[in-house]
């Protein structure tokens, strides 16, 4: 059996407890509490030595990364049936989770810019925040963090995150004019790699980043919400009243943010 060490509303623990429900993978599971700061535990670190989640423990072989979690599920327990087939489509497969760490950054750019930093500003003292700060491990994430903490939206890691996802968005729609879904006709590691980060700002009230600028985005997630998966490792797991206080949240910042977004062309 798995191991996991995961985290309810982290995206990247959603990536692979969706990947662990597509493939039929039972696992045990530790639940990270990031906001007590579970993760920077020095028996933690021993595992994951960012300090971050997922970590994913199979018989001793420790891994984190998870887009790289979800390629190995799918590699050793499911015949690579999630992999789209041929050349091309695989080299793309491999490309959308390699920009996953990007992408992963500018939604934690998004989230943190706004509701989290709200969150973190109105429960913890200034004191609080400056050790929560010193104890992340990664000195680039702590001044990003440490940046957004004093700029919020006007911060200059939002302007970069947003332009991250609009080429996102339009190279998601850009595939799904050709094929079903991202991985191609079949529903595959694409899909599953890019539902958290997409879902993540259905969930801070932000479609309007997509709603009549980037066609297709709406019924893709749509149909990614229908899953199983979906319903059981994301829906199932997010109490209504915090999905509820995340989309209040967010939605008082989406004026602010939409005058950010980068002029098309
Ligand atoms: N590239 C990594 C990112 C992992 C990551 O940053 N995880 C977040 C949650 S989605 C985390 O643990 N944050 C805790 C922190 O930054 O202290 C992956 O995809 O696994």
């Amino acid at each position: 059996m798995f191991k996991l060490y995961h985290a309810a509303t982290s995206v990247c623990s959603i990536k692979v407890r969706i990947g662990l429900a597509e493939i039929g993978g039972v696992y045990e599971e530790v639940e990270l509490d990031l906001q007590a700061g579970d993760q920077h535990d020095p028996a933690y670190l021993e595992l994951n030595p960012a300090g971050v989640v997922p970590t994913l423990i199979d018989d001793g072989l420790v891994l984190v990364e998870s887009s790289l979690i979800l390629e190995y599920l799918d590699r050793e327990y499911n015949d690579g049936r999630l992999m789209p087939k041929g050349r091309a489509a695989e080299a793309a497969a491999r490309h959308w989770l390699l920009r996953c760490l990007a992408i992963h950054g500018a939604i934690n750019t998004l989230s943190f810019s706004t509701v989290m930093r709200d969150r973190a500003m109105a429960s913890r003292t200034p004191a609080q925040i400056a050790a929560d700060l010193d104890a992340m491990p990664d000195p680039v994430a702590r001044a990003k963090r440490r940046d957004l903490y004093d700029h919020g939206l006007g911060s200059m890691h939002v302007g970069a995150a947003l332009r991250t996802m609009d080429r996102t968005f339009r190279d998601m729609v850009a595939a799904l004019e050709k094929t079903r879904w991202v991985s191609g006709d079949g529903f595959g590691v694409t899909d599953i790699a890019l539902v958290p980060y997409i879902d993540r700002l259905w969930r801070l009230g932000f479609e309007a980043l997509w709603a009549g600028r980037h066609d297709g985005i709406a019924d893709w997630l749509r149909a990614m919400q229908d899953r199983p998966s979906y319903q059981a490792e994301v829906a199932g797991r997010i109490p209504a009243e915090q999905a509820v206080r995340m989309r209040e949240g967010g939605s008082k910042h989406i004026d602010a943010l939409l005058e950010r977004v980068p002029a098309r062309g």
